[in-house]
């Protein structure tokens, strides 16, 4: 099985199939598709299946006209039935990985794949999981699914864990040109998996096992949030002590070894920084390793959107304006610049908060036409000059490349900036604070 498979991987003969087409399983398939390989995307959702089969994008990062060339060309192909799976060769799961509301990791959608791969299923499969998980997944939870039925490893399939490293709307690193780390349950599957992402990716790197790759994924983001948290710490010693903050981290970023800056913010918003390291302090907990740095983190950049609602109601009390009844005004729900995607954005806690102390808030995002919070809808304001003027405070939580800085500076009577964003553009006033 293992020559035959990796036969069919050497000369591209080798059908592939990608569980989840999100911002990680879509890339990856269009990868696959644009190297001649036969691929199919397998998602519940209709809507997007219907998107690709009718050769549209949704995607930001992928041109439509790529998705409309390899579905003509018959190299992509996408459905909802996992029927297809009998006819694959290799298949690699991209489905979430959120956490439950009690912030545990939640498995449910990489178990819900397994479950209907393992229906469908024929010898001599390569499975490599990608989603983001707790070190000992892939070995602890799907391996014993696949040996179900008397299946052995090396014989009737191969697995292993290969961490997505996307970054949407990132230019520079793309897919095929960022080193992509895999880990199988065996060596042989190990070499396999090396195979499969050589033919898309410039540099791999074989790892000895699925844990070392699947803890190498949580070290690269707990690194973030630790970081982040720390950074956040400081903005609020900063504060205290009166000193310009990001004029500290411009400084100490002079250092051109043994530094990486980091910037304080709004808070921790995305599917990964906030994510990624609670799955690890969760499986370290289970062995009764108290992980204080992750939970640390975890507590400062949850407290971010309270520390800004407050350094804006200090603000207003100092013009003697109780934050009840102001006109306050959020520019930003995504949770970073330049992208459209809002998962657990600060900027909705932020919004929350503000209802909560009776303020009357609204938002502004150039990406985000309307957004649900505690079950009020939202819609983006228009942007005017006489809009601006009613405000009594703006806040901007997300620093968009295509705001008006200087409409806002001109306009606003207050702007509390967590991004450093009009100092970035050389816009200084006495009306414009700074996290
Ligand atoms: N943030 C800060 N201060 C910082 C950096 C980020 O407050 O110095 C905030 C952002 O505003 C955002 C959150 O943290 O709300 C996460 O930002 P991020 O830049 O880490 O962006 P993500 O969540 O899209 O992280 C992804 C990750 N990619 C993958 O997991 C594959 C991460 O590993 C990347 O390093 C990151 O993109 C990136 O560098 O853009």
């Amino acid at each position: 099985m293992y020559k035959e498979i990796k036969g069919k991987i050497a000369n591209k003969s080798a059908k592939i199939g990608v569980i989840g087409l999100g911002y990680v399983g879509l890339p990856l398939a269009v990868l696959f598709a644009e190297q001649k390989f036969e691929v199919t995307g397998i998602d519940t959702s209709q809507k997007r299946v219907k998107s690709i089969k009718n050769g549209k994008s949704y995607i930001m990062d992928i041109p439509t006209k790529t998705i409309a060339e390899l579905t003509a060309n018959k190299f992509l192909d996408a459905t909802v039935d996992y029927s297809v799976v009998k006819q694959l060769d290799v298949i690699i799961i991209c489905v979430p990985t959120p956490l439950s509301k009690t912030k545990e990791p939640d498995i449910s959608f990489i178990m819900s794949a397994i479950k209907n791969i393992i229906k469908n299923r024929k010898r001599g499969q390569l499975y490599v999981l990608e989603s983001t998980t707790y070190p000992g997944t892939t070995e602890e939870m799907l391996l014993p699914k696949f040996e179900e039925d008397g299946f052995k490893k090396d014989v009737d399939f191969f697995l292993a864990f290969s961490p997505e490293r996307v970054d949407p709307r990132n230019k520079t690193y793309t897919t095929s040109n960022i080193p992509k780390v895999v880990g199988g349950v065996t060596r042989k599957s190990t070499m396999l998996t090396r195979e499969l992402y050589s033919k898309i990716v410039e540099e791999v790197i074989p790892v000895t096992s699925s844990k070392v790759a699947e803890m190498a994924k949580l070290l690269e983001n707990t690194f973030r949030s630790v970081n982040i948290g720390l950074v956040n710490e400081l903005a609020l010693m900063c504060e205290a002590l009166h000193i310009d903050v990001w004029e500290v981290i411009d400084a100490a970023k002079t250092k051109p070894f043994g530094f990486m800056p980091f910037y304080p913010g709004p808070g921790i918003g995305g599917h990964c920084i906030n994510i990624d390291p609670l799955y690890l302090s969760w499986k370290a907990s289970l062995h009764g390793f108290n992980s204080r740095f992750i939970e640390i983190a975890d507590n400062i950049n949850s407290s971010m959107p309270r520390y800004v609602v407050n350094r804006v109601i200090s603000a207003l009390n100092k013009k003697r304006k109780p934050v009840k009844g102001c006109k306050i005004l959020i520019l930003g729900v995504t949770y970073k610049k330049d992208i459209n995607d809002t998962r657990e954005s600060p900027s909705f806690e932020i919004l929350r908060l503000f209802r909560e102390e009776e303020a009357e808030v609204s938002y502004h995002d150039p990406y985000i036409p309307t957004v649900r919070v505690d079950g009020h809808t939202f819609k983006s304001l228009c942007i005017t000059d006489d809009i601006l003027k009613k405000q009594d405070c703006v806040i901007l939580a997300t620093d968009h490349s295509s705001l008006d800085y200087k409409q806002l500076k001109n306009d606003a009577k207050l702007i509390f900036d967590t991004r450093n964003a009009f100092k970035q553009r050389g816009i200084v006033s006495k009306k414009i604070i700074r996290l």
